[in-house]
């Protein structure tokens, strides 16, 4: 999944998890013909407990990243050129595209994007890296704790919405940025390794406005082996999403 676009990994997913579909009758809406589909969570919902809760994963994915989606293609069809671009040059090229549109593709496309790569790079074991990642963030970064400490501190100072990210360079170099709303560091053109969503809906029923402690906890479900994973694809050049 890391290596391709979401819509043809979509096609990969298709034999996933029978509670993908599940969830997707569940909390399915309609959803405006377009190319871009919502892929099933990549493990069961309960996976990220008791630091995440189910409730938690099920509503972020099935209403709140469908509705990136659904609303995407609602702001891509009749656009013709642009619904056929991958979303990573769509947003690296907002200003390129018809005004009345690149507000809904910036907040739906970012969302989109930014919620592809979040499921990802959880329903792990947390703990610590090892490898070439561990020694990016030596190198890059000051360290594993000063790294979660920076990260968590700048989850902590976003004001209102939006996410903390660590950005992978092609050369394989990390920094810290964090991004307002579904904003991503791929309209900068630059890659995500992994980020961390700081909008309530992901914290608020388990955590309500402790946001450092769903900080700390979060540390706890990150899937390190993808996370290595995405720094190989980031630095041969294939890192899609
Ligand atoms: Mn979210």
């Amino acid at each position: 999944m890391t290596q391709t676009h979401p819509r043809r990994a979509f096609l990969a997913g298709a034999t996933a998890l029978a509670f993908g579909s599940t969830l997707r009758t569940a909390w399915a809406q309609t959803p405006a013909p377009g190319p871009y589909t919502l892929d099933p969570l990549p493990y069961p919902a309960a996976a990220n407990e008791p630091h995440i809760d189910a409730k938690t994963m099920e509503i972020h994915h099935g209403r709140h990243h469908q509705a990136y989606v659904t609303n995407l293609n609602a702001a891509l069809a009749g656009q013709g050129e642009s619904a056929k671009m991958p979303l990573p040059d769509l947003l690296a090229g907002l200003n390129k595209l018809p005004e009345g549109i690149r507000t809904a593709i910036r907040n739906n496309g970012g969302g989109h994007a930014n919620h592809t790569m979040f499921w990802q790079v959880m329903g792990g074991k947390g703990g610590e890296p090892a490898g070439e990642v561990r020694a990016a963030i030596d190198r890059d970064l000051g360290g594993f704790a000063k790294m979660q400490a920076d990260f968590n501190q700048a989850g902590v100072q976003r004001f209102g919405s939006g996410w903390v990210f660590v950005t992978v360079a092609r050369d394989g170099k990390l920094a810290i940025t964090s991004r307002a709303n579904q904003d991503t560091p791929l309209m900068d053109g630059e890659r995500v390794l992994f980020g961390n969503d700081v909008w309530e809906h992901a914290y608020y029923l388990t955590y309500q406005n402790r946001r450092p402690d769903y900080l700390k906890a979060w540390w706890n479900v990150v899937n390190w082996p993808k996370v290595a994973e995405r720094y190989a694809a980031a630095k041969a050049g294939t890192l899609a999403i």
